[in-house]
């Protein structure tokens, strides 16, 4: 018998086929789910498990809708970090930062990381619990292992999860995550649960969504796997000497924070530079008119969890205002844009025109489109800092209405 949702997904696949999205000779959902099962079971996996894995992974529509949606606008930093370091946030870190001192001690002295990151991690994953995702677990690998673009990455995931089951680590009762995959407190994808999910508290069993602390050793350990830096922090807020060359900044551009203390470079409050032997990159995330940040090696470990400069910068500035810090000396600007996808188009267009861009006029905000606005800047005179603000566009000929 055909489960409804398998059909949906046949009709999806063959509306797909028509628009020419897909290949008509891709297997169908049911092929590929035994497929996977077969895989398991050449593992080694106990057959009453691979079986009821195979039995209760269904399509699931939404997440192929979710995985394929374009942002309609870009993200302009102010915006992803006002929604994400909250002042309810940093005070509820606090609060579990205090209430897990002892804990969280211990997960610092084991893995090197000190527990202020671990609870940022926790807000920022799950808002420290309190959303650990609804889909189901194996339909939503399934359909993403069963889509040919990242096949391979999700069908090596269906496989941990099943591994995770074969093992006790999950139970067929409780299989909820993201519409990615991401499991528990602190969204760990399966094949990271396989490697890195440890107990922390004891009872001799491994479960990120029942046991905070379990979730908390289980985040030190994979900060540890993806080569955390003992006692370093993940990188700062700076101040900037009038005239900056912002062609300086990007993850791309390290230099000694002697380097960048030569160039002018201070700590945010005005104080000079540490005097570490550190490499840092710079990194301005609002243009000239926002907070400016110095990053160390751990800011790229951070990245290893999820690979976003934002996420990263909300980590770790989340992090040392759960451990008391006073907050940025220059907050996000506030009347930062969202652009369209077309207003984007726009502006490359006129970059083009005007002989500072030869890529493609695509419509998103990359590094290629945001030298090329830095060179238009600075032909007009203008702080030459790649970031489309009110102002630039405006000189450039660009009258954009406000989005909300
Ligand atoms: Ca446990």
């Amino acid at each position: 018998m055909r489960h409804p949702a398998l059909r949906l997904y046949t009709v999806l696949s063959l509306f797909c086929a028509a628009l020419g999205a897909g290949a008509s000779e891709e297997p169908s959902f049911e092929a590929c789910v035994a497929d996977l099962g077969a895989r398991a079971a050449a593992e080694g996996i106990q057959e009453p498990i691979w079986r009821e894995a195979v039995a209760v992974t269904t399509p699931v529509p939404r997440v192929l809708e979710l995985d394929r949606s374009q942002p309609e606008f870009t993200t302009p930093f102010s915006r992803y970090f006002g929604l994400r370091v909250t002042p309810g946030r940093i005070a509820s870190g606090r609060q579990r930062f205090k209430d897990r001192r002892a804990l969280l001690q211990r997960v610092q002295q084991d893995s090197g990381v000190p527990g202020h990151y671990l609870v940022a991690f926790w807000g920022l994953e799950t808002n420290f619990g309190s959303y650990l995702g609804k889909m189901p677990l194996l339909g939503s690998l399934a359909t993403l292992a069963c889509d040919p673009r990242r096949a391979d990455f999700f069908a090596a995931q269906w496989l941990d999860a099943v591994r995770l089951l074969d093992r006790g680590d999950l139970t067929f009762d409780r299989l909820e995550s993201s519409w990615a995959g991401a499991l528990g407190h602190v969204q760990f994808m399966p094949s990271v649960y396989l490697r890195y999910a440890q107990d922390g508290d004891g009872d001799d069993r491994v479960d990120l969504f029942g046991s905070v602390d379990d979730a908390m050793v289980s985040a030190g350990a994979f900060l540890q796997g993806l080569g955390w830096a003992r006692g370093e922090r993940w990188g700062r807020e700076v101040a900037l000497p009038e005239g900056f060359d912002y062609g300086l900044a990007g993850r791309q551009n390290r230099r000694s924070l002697e380097a960048w203390g030569a160039l002018g470079v201070r700590q945010g409050d005005g104080a000079p530079l540490p005097t570490a032997e550190l490499e840092a990159a710079l990194l301005v995330p609002s243009g000239h008119a926002g907070p400016a940040f110095l990053v160390y090696r751990n800011f790229d470990v951070i990245m290893g969890w999820n690979r976003s400069e934002f996420y990263a910068l909300s980590v770790g500035i989340l992090a040392d205002a759960i451990a008391g810090g006073a907050g940025l000396s220059i907050a996000p600007p506030d009347d930062e844009l969202r652009l369209s996808m077309d207003q984007v188009s726009a502006l490359q267009q006129v970059l083009v025109e005007g002989g500072h861009l030869t890529g493609a006029v695509d419509g998103l905000l990359g590094p290629a489109t945001r030298a090329a606005l830095a060179r238009a800047e600075a032909t007009l005179g203008l702080i030459a800092d790649g970031h489309p603000d009110a102002r630039t566009l405006a000189a450039l000929g660009l009258e954009l209405s406000p989005q909300p």
